[in-house]
């Protein structure tokens, strides 16, 4: 028997017509932006999607029912709620079997997206490698996600909170392809430059629908990561975010913040001293990925689609 899962009208209609889907996840809304941001963000998401050609499926766990697009009431009550549950890969049946309510990080929401038959996600972005791992061993469970489960995911890089380097190394060992797009550098989130190569470089969707399509081909599990710079005009350069990261990492050691707290609690932390500014950016990023994210999902049914 397949896993149960709530289908929003929208999606479901969608799926049934053949149309393009593309997932969303809501740890993004609940642990990744304050309050009304975060919900004016994911309605804001979901319209750039639809005007994009394609339908958006966000991902949520509501009181144990798995949830493949949710209602903008749905959303605003998940981005009110005070203490909802960060879902990643070792959380979600626990938190389904239990009948709670938590928000999907970008690994489950790829466990998700998958039992839907959603091949594309778009989000702002993923979780990697922390700076001190070697000590902490803290690494991100979305990184082996991303070499197990067949979804293309669309993010702006990864933070400069996290250890760039390290992160690519393992997308590396993991055989993740990492693709930027447009450009030769890994971007970094706020900024469209690490410094660091990305390991591909694409600069059409047609290119990177085609590149998921072949791995399935070629029965390779796990998806990929597509690095989309954030719009010139809202980048925020890397030396001048260096100090307000390296104050958040150093107060997250000092308060001894491990394990699920560490990235929101990061967040959170830019957010306030950057005074709104990194907030700005973020949502611009989002909104970016989305359209991106929407092509891609248009391209892969029509390379799909039988031929004449
Ligand atoms: N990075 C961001 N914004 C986010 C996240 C990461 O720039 O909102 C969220 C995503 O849901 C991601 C999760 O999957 O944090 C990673 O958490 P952890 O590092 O605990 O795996
Ligand atoms: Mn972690």
């Amino acid at each position: 028997m397949p896993f149960p899962l709530h289908f929003s009208d929208e999606v479901a209609e969608a799926r049934a017509a053949g149309r393009p889907v593309v997932a969303l996840e809501s740890t993004i809304i609940t642990h990744g932006m304050p309050y009304p941001q975060n919900v004016e963000t994911a309605v804001m998401v979901e319209e750039t999607l639809r005007r994009g050609g394609a339908v958006p499926a966000t991902i949520a766990v509501l009181e144990g029912k798995l949830h493949i697009g949710l209602s903008e009431e749905e959303l605003t009550r998940l981005g009110q709620a005070k203490s909802v549950a960060k879902l990643s890969r070792a959380d979600l049946a626990a938190c389904i079997a239990t009948r709670g309510t938590g928000a999907t990080t970008v690994a489950a929401t790829m466990i998700a997206a998958r039992l839907a038959g959603i091949e594309v996600f778009a989000t702002g972005g993923i979780g990697g490698v922390h700076r001190g791992a070697e000590t902490t061993f803290d690494i991100s469970a979305d990184l082996r996600e991303l070499s197990e489960t067949p979804v293309t995911v669309v993010a702006a890089g990864a933070k400069a909170i996290l250890d760039l380097p390290k992160t690519l190394e393992v997308l590396e060992t993991l055989g993740v392809p990492v693709i930027a797009v447009g450009q030769d550098a890994f971007p970094a989130f706020w900024s469209r430059d690490s410094g660091l190569p990305a390991p591909l470089r694409m600069d059409t969707a047609e290119d990177i629908a085609a590149a998921h399509v072949t791995r399935t081909r070629l029965g390779l599990p796990g998806g990929q990561l597509v690095a989309n710079p954030i719009p010139k005009a809202e980048e925020i350069p890397a030396a001048e975010l260096a100090p307000i990261i390296a104050q958040a990492v150093a107060e997250a050691g000092e308060q001894g913040i491990t394990a699920k707290s560490v990235t929101p609690f990061l967040l959170a932390r830019i957010f306030e001293l950057t005074e709104g500014r990194s907030l700005r950016s973020n949502i611009a990023l989002v909104l970016n990925n989305a359209r991106v994210a929407a092509r891609i999902a248009q391209e892969i049914i029509a390379i799909r689609a039988p031929g004449p």
